[in-house]
């Protein structure tokens, strides 16, 4: 089973970092050969295999990312930024050894200058993101509706996806309630295409003018600069309260879409209408939706506030670890189409309007591709750091609508990567390079690489042998649809259509399940709690009156003030059951499964092990202390100790227990096997916390043997939902993973956590 073994490698790799940097056991560091600092020039340390760098090609003489990274980084011997060989970089250069530093020493100088210089500004919104390196391969079936030649089928076309947080500085945390930010770039043969998306269908605002104010008002007020990467604060709530239209959005930010499980677990949307021409010249005008083959998937709250400061890195880590374990992410792009019409409405539902949404059984969405993450970047900095995506790089075949916030993009993006990369060439930077060639007149500029021939850079000329000719539609140019502008006066406005601001609120909140209900109405109160004035929070209960009485009741409950009457009645509508997360099951692959032992009775805990990897899921061995378990060849490592472990790093927990049934388990050495209360003192309580939150959270827990034992000292009966028990550890494991297909165990969170 290759995904086995290739979870394997990963258990493994992860072994070795845990154990890595001092010792090897049993060998002592002093004489641990790899550790030594070599004393003779080795050849660098080869990629790891699951990474990649950009490819790029460039008929100009730019270098491609990959002999630039020789150019930069190559060789065995230490030298200056000019190629001069170095023999010491940690003394400065001074008048002896006792004396000052001398300004003369280059070499200081530019070493430090260099490092002064290291950090460019982070993003102005998406600051925290991880991306990675996959391949796109078209089904053709949006042939008929894009001439786009990398939607042709079994096209395959190489990609490089980011995803971010929104409001978070570059070291926030990942977990954060938030919505995020889903952009690809797409290498194709034709020019470069960005898909520049978030993981929720809809946007805050419908004028691109209202930006800068609703990112103001979400990021940490300016006096104390507090709080970080949150919108539990009176700014953003005030914002979104006055401005009723960003309703819509905040409710999916307070459902559990605000904090995915995974990035490999989100849904992935284009948000505005986009117009599809095929090569007749037909137009389409579409939504671009990406389904993940893993399912929808969601931490529940408690679960992401303790990840916020247990790993911060949760998704970063899991999305890298994935990869190199070569369980390969995998989404499907589909669209929603509708007809081009000259009102561009669909079904009364304005296709202008970013806060609305299109349900699905009114207009499916249609797969037309499949997208595979099959390698992590080698360096965060040029890659992650770098990539510059723009919603105005676009290919034959598609092209934009006026949507007035899509419009305002188009202008955005562009203005802030000139700031942020320092000038305008940052698309010579290898991971924004197209990999077809470029014959631009752009020239000069910061940070030009290129060395442009010829002298005549403008058309028509004759100095150049008349070059770059155009091209044609028939060569592959990128001609814009020439769709009408209906005549019309100049006008500060939007139209009326934008001004419903509550039926499609209702929409999604009729659409959830009662638990899905539940979380939603505990984020409200919890981020409204958090909120200072009074009258934000009665502005927000309002608002909330007009989505649902009983939801404002709910919240108002919770914050102690009185529940008001809706304002405004919503138009009628129908619930769209493909919003929930809930009521379908998924591949557990690449789940994360405890197997929380006190190292007896090894041989079920690597008979389960074993099992969990055939299952392409990832053991992960807790134990008392690190180290091994067990002696010769069939030790087993232990990943986790149970100081180190906290339940939110697992989607499941397996407690081993060691035969006969009721003897001493998890630290109940001294206790009597005939004393229960002994036994319930006895269990060590980090064991017993793992257990409590991992119950809390829905998650599925399987116990055989003493395993049951520690289970109960928890409080957590062994025939409660989700809960497996057996004297077989691989039927309890059995139990696990069928629960692990509904994600969690939904019937614990009724009533709500
Ligand atoms: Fe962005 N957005 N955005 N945005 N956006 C940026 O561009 C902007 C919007 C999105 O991983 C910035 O290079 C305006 C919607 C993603 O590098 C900036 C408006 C959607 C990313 C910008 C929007 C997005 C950005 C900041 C309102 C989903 C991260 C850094 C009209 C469809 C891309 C940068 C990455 C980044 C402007 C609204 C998605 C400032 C003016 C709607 C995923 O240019």
């Amino acid at each position: 089973n290759p995904v086995a073994a290739a979870a394997e490698k990963a258990v493994d790799k992860l072994q070795e970092a845990i154990q890595g940097g001092n010792e090897i056991p049993g060998v002592p560091a002093s004489e641990a050969p790899a550790l030594q600092e070599p004393s003779e020039p080795r050849g660098p340390l080869p990629p790891k295999h699951d990474q990649r760098g950009p490819e790029t090609y460039s008929p100009t003489g730019q270098l491609t990312g990959t002999a630039q990274k020789e150019v930069a980084q190559g060789g065995e011997r230490l030298t200056t930024a000019q190629g001069t060989r170095l023999y010491d970089t940690n003394h400065s250069l001074k008048a002896g050894p006792r004396g000052p530093v001398l300004l003369q020493d280059h070499h200081l100088r530019e070493k430090i200058t260099h490092f002064d210089h290291e950090r460019i500004p982070e993003r102005v919104v998406h600051a925290r993101g991880a991306a990675a390196h996959g391949v796109f391969q078209g089904y053709g079936s949006a042939a008929r509706l894009s001439k786009a030649a990398f939607l042709g089928k079994d096209v395959e076309t190489p990609v490089f996806v980011r995803f971010s947080t929104v409001l978070g500085s570059r070291g926030s945390a990942d977990t954060v309630r938030d919505t995020r930010g889903f952009a690809t770039k797409f290498y194709t043969s034709e020019g470069v295409f960005d898909l520049v998306g978030n993981n929720i269908p809809v946007f805050f605002i419908q004028d691109a003018i209202k930006f800068p104010d609703v990112i103001h008002a979400g990021k940490p007020h300016p006096d104390r600069e507090i709080p970080q990467a949150q919108s539990a604060h009176d700014t953003f709530w005030d914002f979104v309260t006055l401005h009723t239209e960003a309703t819509h959005h905040t409710l999916w930010n307070m459902s559990d879409r605000g904090i995915p499980r995974s990035y490999r677990m989100m849904e992935g949307f284009g948000v505005h209408t986009f117009r599809l021409v095929n090569a007749d010249g037909g137009t389409t005008l579409v939504k671009f939706h990406w389904k993940p083959k893993l399912g929808v998937h969601s931490l529940v709250w408690e679960e992401a506030q303790i990840t916020c400061g247990m790993d911060p890195d949760f998704h970063r880590r899991d999305l890298a670890d994935a990869i190199e374990a070569g369980a390969f992410p995998q989404w499907e792009l589909g669209v929603q189409t509708f007809p081009d019409t000259e009102e561009q409405m669909f079904e009364g539902i304005d296709l202008l309007d970013p806060t609305k949404i299109v349900p699905e059984e009114l207009a499916p969405v249609q797969p037309i591709g499949l997208l595979t993450l099959n390698a992590n970047p080698s360096n965060y900095f040029a890659e992650t750091e770098q990539v510059a995506f723009h919603v105005g790089h676009l290919v034959p075949g598609i092209d934009v609508t006026n949507d007035p916030l899509l419009q305002g993009r188009l202008f955005s993006y562009l203005d802030t990567q000139i700031s942020r990369l320092g000038g305008p060439n940052f698309a010579q930077l290898p991971i924004n390079r197209t990999h077809i060639p470029v014959n631009d007149m752009l020239r000069d500029g910061m940070h030009q690489t290129a060395v442009h021939r010829g002298v005549a850079p403008y058309r028509p000329n004759s100095l150049d042998g008349g070059c770059p000719f155009l091209a044609g539609a028939d060569t592959g140019a990128y001609i814009e649809v020439p769709a009408e502008v209906p005549a019309a006066r100049k006008v500060r406005e939007a139209p009326a259509s934008f001004d419903d601001h509550f039926s499609q609120p209702r929409l999604f909140w009729l659409s959830m399940t009662p638990t899905e209900r539940e979380h939603i109405a505990a984020a409200y109160t919890f981020e409204l709690s958090k909120c200072w004035e009074t009258a934000i929070k009665e502005r927000a209960l309002l608002v909330l009156a007009n989505i649902d009485a009983e939801l404002c009741a709910q919240v108002a409950a919770g914050l102690g003030l009185p529940a008001p009457e809706a304002t405004v009645r919503p138009a009628a509508v129908e619930p769209s059951p493909a919003l929930s997360q809930l009521g379908q099951t998924w591949p557990a692959d690449g789940r994360i499964i405890g197997i929380v032992t006190d190292g007896e009775d090894l041989d079920a805990v690597r008979s389960v092990r074993q099992a969990v990897l055939d299952a392409a899921m990832v053991p992960l061995v807790v134990a008392p202390v690190g180290g091994r378990l067990g002696t010769g060849a069939d030790a087993l490592d232990v990943q986790r100790t149970f100081t180190a472990a906290r339940s939110t790093e697992f989607d499941a927990l397996l407690l081993a227990g060691s035969p006969p049934p009721g003897a001493d388990a998890y630290g109940a050495r001294d206790a009597k096997v005939d004393d229960a209360t002994a036994q319930v003192r006895a269990v060590d309580p980090r064991v017993l916390l793992m257990l409590s939150e991992a119950y809390r959270h829905g998650k599925a827990i399987g116990a055989w043997a003493t395993g049951i034992t520690a289970l109960e000292a928890a409080g957590i009966p062994s025939d409660a939902p989700g809960v497996a028990t057996g004297d077989s550890a691989r039927t309890v494991l059995e139990n696990v993973t069928e629960l692990l297909g509904n994600h969690r165990v939904w019937e614990r969170f009724t009533p709500a956590l």
